[in-house]
């Protein structure tokens, strides 16, 4: 998988996929994640990507040109599944989108700005819009962060464990039951009996059963 991401502040992007899982996902090869400067593609002396909007709203607004010059050039070298745009009117973001991208080849993520891009390149160029969440956010690019990491991490051989990221909270729209490691016993709280009991089939009943508390506790609109 590829994954091309548009930024006006690339240096927001820099330290997010260079640490842990993410960062050994590309060193395996699994995934090539490439960040590009949307000023790279101003033709405007001083790289100038953003103007006044017209009819008067207030603040600046990314403009047509770079962000169409920035996605022909990536789309003229590979095809892409997906032109991301990430915006707080976007569709929210759900393991399930996370799951369906994940099987994408090539994606573009183009990040939003704080008072939004001309919209014809939401007409021109993108073909899904998503939000991580009912607050607004400064611009894109955390989002963009939040949306690579769910996604990379799903790629087949990402994670050691085959088997965990099928476990996780969400994937069986439930919360993923709690986990304790050593010591036993931490000053007088202690470990579950069941879980040191050796009894997996025993132990299974107990997450299952935790996972489904949980979630009635705490998110009980998964379970509707
Ligand atoms: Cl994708 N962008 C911004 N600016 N704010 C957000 C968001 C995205 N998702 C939730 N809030």
């Amino acid at each position: 998988m590829r994954i091309d991401i548009i930024t006006v502040l690339p240096e927001l992007l820099e330290s997010p996929f260079k640490h842990s899982i993410i960062k050994r996902v590309q060193e395996k090869g699994l995934v090539e994640i490439v960040v590009h400067n949307l000023r790279d593609f101003s033709t405007n002396k001083h790289h100038k990507v953003d103007d006044y909007s017209f009819g008067g709203a207030a603040g600046m607004v990314l403009q047509v040109e770079p962000a169409d010059l920035a996605i022909t050039h990536l789309k003229k070298q590979r095809q892409y599944d997906e032109v991301i745009y990430t915006t707080p009117d976007g569709q929210p973001f759900t393991q399930n989108t996370a799951n369906q991208l994940s099987l994408a080849q090539n994606l573009i993520i183009f990040c939003g700005h704080y008072k939004g891009i001309d919209h014809r390149i939401r007409e021109m160029h993108i073909s899904k819009e998503i939000s991580i969440g009912d607050y607004v956010l400064t611009g894109g690019e955390l989002a963009a962060a939040v949306i690579t990491d769910a996604i990379v991490r799903l790629l087949p051989g990402a994670i050691g464990d085959e088997t965990s990221a099928l476990s996780d909270s969400f994937q069986d729209g439930l919360l993923a039951p709690p986990v304790y490691s050593r010591p036993a016993d931490y000053k007088g709280y202690k470990v579950p009996e069941v879980l040191l009991s050796g009894n997996f089939k025993a132990i299974e009943k107990w997450q299952l059963d935790q996972s489904l508390e949980r979630t009635e506790n705490l998110r009980p609109d998964l379970l509707d």
